[in-house]
C-alpha cells in the first residue's frame, strides 16, 4: 500500500485550502467561545472570529507563545471541560517548564490515523514489528507513536529506554523491522551492535527518528551501521507530539499535514517566506479538539521547500529543523546552532557524532567555547603528533563553518553520556553579565 488517506495526501491545493479554511473558520470561533485565553487574547489584539473571511486572513490573528502555556498551567489552555479530556502528556521540557497538553478520544484516534500516514508513506505495513525505544512517561513519543503502530495494525513493542544490548537482543529475538527512537540513541544502538556483532541478525529495515535536531551525515552514519533507511519524524506536544511533519521514501524534505494544521513559516517581520528561504515554523491546529493552538509559534526553524514531490503528495513540504530558535546560542555576538557542530564532526572520520559544547566566560568576560568530542576506538592512539593532528582539524573545520575560534577536547570513545531521551549538547556555565 502506497497511501495510507489517498485523497487527503494527494488533494490539490485549491480544495486542500476550502477545506483548510472550513476548519480554521471553525477553530477560531470555537477558541474564542471556550477558552478566556484566548477571548481575552484575541481582544488585546484587536482581533476576532468574524475578521477571518479568507485563509489569508489568518495572519490577522495573535501569535500563541510557548510562555502561555507556562502562564496557563495546567489546563488553562484547554477548550474543552477535563470530564471530555482522555489523556494528559506534557514536552519533555527540554527548555523551561513542562507544557500540559490534553486530547479528547477523538483527538487520539486523529493523532493514530496521522502516524499511521506516516508510517506508511515510509512503506511500513501490518505486517511490520515496530519497536519504539522512547520513554513512555508524559513524554509524547511513547504511547502516542505506540498508538501509531497499533493503528497501522504493526505489531508494536513498548521497549522503553535503557539497556541498551537487551533491547538489541529483543530486536533479534522478535523479528524487529522498524525502529522509532532519538538519533543520538540510534546511534548508540548501532554503536552497542556493531560491537556484539548483531548488526547481521537484525531484521531491521526502517528507522522513524526524531524529537531532537539531527544531521543529513548523522542519518549516513546510522543507516551504514545499521544498514538500514532512516526517515526524520517531526513533532511537538503541543499539536499533538510526533507525527506533524515526516519523510518521505524520497528523504528530500518533510510532509506536512495541511488537512490538520496550517502551516507557516515566517521571517523575523512576520512575513511568509519564500521557497526555499528559512524561518520559524508557525501552526495553527485545525482538527484537534482538547487543545487548540492558534499561530503557535513553535521556535523551530525551517526552510519551505516547493510542494512537488516525486512520492505524489500534494502537502505543504519543509527541510529538516535546522534549529530551535531558542537552541541558538550567541558566542561573542555570533549565532551557533549545535546543528552546526554536529554537521561539521560528523565528517570528520576520527570522531564520533557525540558532542558537548561547553560555554564559560573568560577573565576579560569574553566567551569561551569548548567543543568535547569523543574519538573514534580505531582511531585511539598514543601518538602525540596524530592526535594533535585530529584536534587542530577540528578547530579548523569548526573555525570554517562557525566562523569563531572553539578549543576542542578530544575525549575518549563512550565519554560523552548516551541516553534514550533528548541529548543535551549546551552546557552553558557563563556567569550573567
Ligand atoms: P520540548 O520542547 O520539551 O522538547 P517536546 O517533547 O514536545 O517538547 O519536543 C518538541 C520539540 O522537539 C520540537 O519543538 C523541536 O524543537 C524538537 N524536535 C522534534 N522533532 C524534531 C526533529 N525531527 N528534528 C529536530 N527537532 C525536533
Ligand atoms: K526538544
Ligand atoms: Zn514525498
Amino acid at each position: 500500500m502506497k497511501f495510507w488517506d489517498q485523497k487527503i495526501e494527494t488533494m490539490n491545493r485549491k480544495e486542500m485550502e476550502k477545506l483548510q479554511f472550513k476548519r480554521l473558520k471553525k477553530a477560531v470561533k470555537t477558541v474564542y467561545r471556550d477558552v478566556p485565553f484566548y477571548k481575552r487574547k484575541f481582544d488585546d489584539a484587536g482581533a476576532h472570529p468574524d475578521d477571518i473571511r479568507s485563509l489569508a486572513d489568518a495572519s490577522k490573528l495573535p501569535y500563541t507563545l510557548r510562555s502561555d502555556f507556562t502562564d496557563n498551567y495546567p489546563f488553562g489552555m484547554f477548550a474543552v471541560p477535563i470530564d471530555d479530556i482522555v489523556r494528559i502528556h506534557s514536552s519533555s521540557g527540554t527548555t523551561g517548564k513542562p507544557k500540559v497538553v490534553g486530547y479528547t478520544k477523538h483527538d487520539i484516534e486523529a493523532w493514530g490515523d496521522l502516524l499511521a500516514r506516516n508510517f506508511t508513506m515510509v512503506g511500513l505495513s501490518h505486517k511490520d514489528v515496530f519497536q519504539n525505544s522512547v520513554n513512555y512517561g508524559l513524554f509524547t513519543g511513547g504511547l502516542g507513536i505506540h498508538n501509531g503502530i497499533e493503528t497501522l495494525g504493526a505489531t508494536a513493542i513498548p521497549a522503553g529506554t535503557g539497556n541498551t544490548l537487551r533491547q538489541l537482543e529483543m530486536m533479534v529475538d522478535f523479528g524487529v523491522t522498524a525502529l522509532h527512537c532519538t538519533p543520538s540513541y540510534a546511534l548508540y544502538l548501532a554503536e552497542t551492535a556493531v560491537d556484539n556483532n548483531l548488526v547481521d541478525q537484525l531484521k531491521l529495515k526502517t528507522g522513524c527518528l526524531g524529537a531532537e535536531p539531527w544531521s543529513e551525515n548523522m542519518r549516513k552514519t546510522i543507516e551504514d551501521m545499521l544498514e538500514i533507511k532512516a526517515y526524520d519524524s517531526y513533532g511537538l506536544s503541543e499539536m499533538f507530539g510526533p507525527g506533524i511533519a515526516f519523510e518521505c521514501t524520497c528523504q528530500d524534505g518533510m510532509h506536512i499535514w495541511d488537512d490538520h494544521f496550517l502551516v507557516e513559516v515566517l521571517d523575523e517581520n512576520g512575513e511568509q517566506v519564500a521557497e526555499g528561504e528559512k524561518g520559524e515554523l508557525v501552526l495553527t491546529s485545525l482538527t484537534k479538539e482538547g487543545l487548540i493552538n492558534i499561530r503557535y509559534k513553535t521556535g523551530d526553524i525551517t526552510r519551505l521547500l516547493e510542494p512537488e514531490c516525486e512520492c505524489g503528495r500534494c502537502s505543504t513540504r519543509i527541510s529538516r529543523m535546522i534549529g530551535r530558535a531558542d537552541d541558538m546560542i550567541i558566542v561573542r555576538g555570533i549565532n551557533v546552532f549545535p546543528t552546526q557542530v554536529q554537521d561539521v564532526i560528523s565528517k570528520i572520520p576520527e570522531v564520533t557524532n557525540q558532542f558537548q559544547i561547553i560555554l564559560t566566560r573568560n577573565s576579560k568576560n569574553l566567551d569561551e567555547m569548548t567543543v568535547q568530542v569523543e574519538l573514534e576506538k580505531d582511531a585511539f592512539t598514543d601518538d602525540i603528533i596524530k592526535l594533535e593532528r585530529i584536534q587542530q582539524r577540528v578547530v579548523a573545520d569548526l573555525m570554517n563553518v562557525l566562523s569563531i575560534r572553539t578549543s576542542v577536547d578530544l575525549l575518549e570513545f563512550g565519554s560523552i553520556e548516551r541516553t534514550g531521551g533528548k541529548a543535551k549538547r549546551v552546557i552553558d556555565n557563563r556567569a550573567p553579565l
